[in-house]
């Protein structure tokens, strides 16, 4: 496969908007994202089951604020009013995410209907709205009582996903085609099975490459069924990718950060789309790979998501199962609002390295900047620093597709200020502010800079 470019002929990334004509293709997709935990609310409604965040949010101190999912955005009740929003951005797509347990409360067995009609009128909401569904059917939300059985530390949870994906494509593939089976899936590995950060918060080498073989395998298997039961299916999955960085340049440190680089960006992607697992982890995986799973893991995809905010960083550490231990950026690095590295060229590299590792269209999934925001007297929010962020990255992702990228999409994290995960709702992503106590919905500057982004694509496109 040749390089769309030698990274060290990559010239460096212009700093100012450039003259030449834009790179973006006439059809670029332009999207906005969520997921089910981080906005649905209506946690113990109309029949869910718990998933093991639910629980994990329950345990003291694991979530800033001793914040919980239970209400979130309410978007389980307010989603018409959020596709008024999408609509009125202009975007083409709206990525979401299924939430198992509330189309399968107890993970397994008979379907709740009340949960799936929600999922129809939300995609029928969309339809109607001249906006395309794209599904992501796991985000995180495992329902508990699979946890319970083992979770993804148990081969059996594969094939629990593959029914669940029949459930779903059953039910909307008639009208949804566009499917990615995880979200980050390493990023829900580490997190849960060797940092604590996520549940099940173990740190177990076994139970750690198991799940991630066992995730593989769900994916592949859940691919198979969406071929067979959607027509036209659109088939993706969608990784986190990030430059994985020493903190010294000492060769302990990058060995680390080839570590990191492993578990990070390829322990997925790698079998997924190249059939292999990297040579660096491969025997850690072979407890777990049975004859013929590498062939069920392979299935042909159609295109990559890229979910991308900043590197990543690895130091040295002796005692650190994994080889490495989770670092920081250098202190002096350039920061968004909560702290996350801002580099641009980096996701222009990140772009450039994926097309030409894995010969896939590109999406990018996610990107976005998060912040501590508070509203002005009026409830305005001038987020004049999310808006220059995302310029930035626009432009590096223009440049990437200037030197070669095949990048086909962009779908900005997120529409709305929702559950972070361990911080509660301390830090927004949305382009649009929630007033969590009213539920009231404000589109921030950064929604108007994205709206009249996506105009001017189309209009250039079109002229
Ligand atoms: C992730 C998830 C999102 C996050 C977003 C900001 O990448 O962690 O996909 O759920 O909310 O990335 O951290």
């Amino acid at each position: 496969m040749t390089r769309a470019t030698d990274p060290a002929a990559r010239p460096t990334l212009s700093t100012t908007p450039s003259p030449r004509p834009r790179a973006l293709r006439p059809d670029f997709v332009w999207g906005a994202s969520t997921s089910s935990y981080q906005i649905e609310g209506a946690a113990r409604e109309d029949g869910r089951g718990e998933s093991v965040w639910d629980l994990f949010c329950r345990q003291p101190g694991r979530i800033q604020n001793g914040d919980t999912g239970d209400v979130a955005c309410d978007h389980y009740h307010r989603y018409r009013e959020d596709v008024a929003l999408l609509r009125n951005l202009g975007v083409g797509a709206y990525r979401f995410s299924i939430a198992w347990p509330r189309v399968l409360p107890s993970g397994r067995g008979s379907p709740n209907e009340a949960g799936l009609a929600f999922y129809d009128r939300l995609v029928d909401s969309l339809l109607s709205a001249g906006i395309e569904p794209w599904v992501c059917l796991y985000h995180w939300d495992l329902p508990q009582t699979l946890q319970e059985a083992g979770g993804w530390a148990n081969r059996d949870c594969a094939s629990w996903f593959a029914d669940y994906a029949r459930v779903v494509a059953s039910r909307l593939g008639d009208r949804v085609k566009r499917f990615a089976t995880f979200n980050e899936p390493s990023v829900f590995t580490l997190f849960g099975y060797a940092f604590g950060w996520h549940p099940p918060a173990v740190d177990d080498a076994a139970s750690h490459h198991a799940a991630i073989h066992h995730v593989n395998l769900a994916h592949g298997m859940a691919i198979d069924v969406l071929r067979d039961y959607v027509i036209g299916a659109s088939l993706g999955a969608i990784h986190n990718m990030q430059p994985a960085r020493p903190v010294q340049a000492t060769p302990e440190d990058r060995a680390a950060a080839k570590m990191l680089d492993c578990y990070w960006n390829r322990a997925f992607a790698d079998p997924q789309m190249r059939g292999a697992y990297p040579d660096a982890i491969a025997s850690r995986m072979a407890p777990f790979c049975r004859d013929g799973d590498l062939e069920r893991i392979h299935r042909p995809v159609d295109w990559l998501g890229i979910n991308h905010y900043s590197p990543v960083y690895a130091r040295a550490d002796s005692a650190a199962r994994l080889g490495f231990a989770w670092s920081d950026a250098p202190a002096d690095a350039p920061r968004s609002p909560i702290g996350w590295q801002i580099d641009p060229a980096a996701f222009r590299d990140v772009l450039l390295d994926a097309c030409d590792r894995y010969g896939l269209p590109i999406y990018v999934t996610e990107n976005g900047a998060g912040a501590v925001e508070l509203a002005d007297a009026s409830g305005a929010i001038d987020d004049r620093e999310r808006i220059a962020y995302l310029a930035a990255y626009l432009e590096a992702l223009e440049e990437a597709t200037v030197l070669g990228a095949d990048v086909r999409g962009y779908f900005v994290w997120s529409l709305l200020d929702n559950f972070e995960w361990g911080a509660g709702y301390a830090n927004r992503f949305g382009i649009v502010r929630v007033d969590f106590a009213t539920q009231a919905r404000t589109p921030k500057a950064s929604a108007r800079w994205y709206a009249a982004r996506i105009a001017s694509h189309r209009a250039k496109a079109t002229a």
